[in-house]
C-alpha cells in the first residue's frame, strides 16, 4: 500500500489515509487501496474503525483534481462509481466508522466523512461542497448525505454557495459531534488538536468495542435502512435486528450479569464474544 496505513489497537483499526503532499486527496489508487484495506479488517477481531487523515493540515482535500481534469465522460463516470462504490461500502460496513477529521474536508474529504457513523474533528477543520465552484455536481454522495445530515436548507445553502464552513459551524449545524482543541498535558507540554482529536476517536472506538459486537452492529443496521424506509417499515427492521440478538452468547452474558446477585460474580464490564 502507498497511500493507506493500518493500525490494530485492541478491537480498534485505524485506517490512515496517507498522501499528505497532495493534502490525501483521493486519486483512483487511493480509492483502490481503501477499498482493499476495508475488505481485509478482520471481524472478529475488529469491533469499531477510525478514519483519519495523514498530517496536521488535511482530512481529504477531495477527488484529486489534476486526475479528474482529463476524465472522458465515460472515465468519470467509472470514477464517480469507484468513490461511490467505496463510499457506500464504508456506509454499510459492518462495524461503526468513527471519521476522525484533521483540517480539510471538501468535496470527496466531506463526503467521505458523511458515509462514516460519527465524525468527530480538530478546529483547524474547515468543510465545505466546492464542486459548483468546478462546474461539476457533489458526487460522491455529498447531495443525498449531506441534506440527510444538516437538513435540506443547509445542505443547499452549502452545495450553492461552495462557501466552506469552519469547525464550530460544522458543530452547529450538526455535521460533527464534538470539535478538539490543542491542550496542555499534566507536565506542561502542548498536546496538539490533532492529537487530542485521535485519542478522542480511539477513546470512543474502544468505548463502542466493549459493547456487545453483534448488538452494536444491527443497531447500525437498524438506523441506516431505518432511515431509507417510512416509521412503519422502519419499525418492522427494528424488530427483526432486536430478535437477531437473541440467543447469541453475548445477549446471554449481558442479561445474566445483570441479572446475578451474587456481587463477587457480577462483573463491571461483561468480556463480550461476538458470538
Ligand atoms: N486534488 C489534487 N491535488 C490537491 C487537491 C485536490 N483536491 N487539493 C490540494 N491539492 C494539492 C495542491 O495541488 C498542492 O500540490 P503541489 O502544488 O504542492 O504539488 C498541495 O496539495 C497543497 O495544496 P495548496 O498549495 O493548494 O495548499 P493551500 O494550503 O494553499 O490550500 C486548499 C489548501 C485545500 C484550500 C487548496 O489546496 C484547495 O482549494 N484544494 C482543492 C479543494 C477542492 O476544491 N476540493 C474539492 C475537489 S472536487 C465525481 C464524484 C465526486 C467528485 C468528483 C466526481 N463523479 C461522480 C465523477 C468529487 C469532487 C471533488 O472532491
Amino acid at each position: 500500500m502507498e497511500f493507506i496505513t493500518y493500525e490494530q489497537e485492541g478491537f480498534v483499526g485505524v485506517i490512515t489515509i496517507n498522501r499528505p503532499k497532495a493534502l490525501n486527496a483521493l486519486n483512483s489508487q487511493v480509492l483502490e487501496e481503501l477499498e482493499t484495506t476495508f475488505k481485509a479488517v478482520d471481524l472478529d477481531t475488529t469491533r469499531a474503525l477510525v478514519l483519519t487523515g495523514a498530517g496536521e493540515k488535511s482530512f481529504v482535500a477531495g477527488a484529486d483534481i489534476g486526475e479528474m481534469s482529463t476524465l472522458t465522460k465515460a472515465e468519470g463516470e467509472a470514477f464517480g462509481k469507484k468513490g461511490n462504490d467505496v463510499f457506500r461500502m464504508i456506509e454499510t460496513f459492518p462495524i461503526p466508522v468513527i471519521a476522525a477529521i484533521n483540517g480539510f474536508a471538501l468535496g470527496g474529504g466531506c463526503e467521505i466523512s458523511m458515509s462514516c457513523d460519527i465524525r468527530l474533528c480538530s478546529d483547524n477543520a474547515v468543510f465545505g461542497q466546492p464542486e459548483v465552484g468546478l462546474g461539476i455536481t457533489p458526487g460522491f454522495g455529498g447531495t443525498q448525505r449531506l441534506a440527510r445530515l444538516v437538513g435540506e436548507g443547509m445542505a443547499k445553502q452549502m452545495i450553492y454557495t461552495a462557501r466552506n464552513i469552519k469547525a464550530d459551524e460544522a458543530y452547529r449545524i450538526g455535521l460533527v459531534n464534538a470539535v478538539y482543541s490543542a491542550s496542555t498535558d499534566e507536565a506542561g507540554n502542548e498536546v496538539s488538536a490533532q492529537a487530542n482529536l485521535l485519542a478522542a476517536a480511539k477513546k470512543m472506538a474502544a468505548g463502542i468495542a466493549m459493547n456487545a459486537p453483534i448488538a452494536v452492529r444491527n443497531c447500525k443496521k437498524a438506523i441506516n435502512e431505518g432511515m431509507q424506509v417510512d416509521m412503519d417499515k422502519a419499525i418492522v427492521i427494528e424488530e427483526k435486528l432486536f430478535g437477531d440478538c437473541f440467543e447469541t452468547a453475548d445477549q446471554q452474558a449481558g442479561m445474566g450479569n445483570f441479572l446475578e446477585k451474587d456481587k463477587e460474580k457480577k462483573l463491571k464490564v461483561v468480556p463480550f464474544q461476538n458470538k
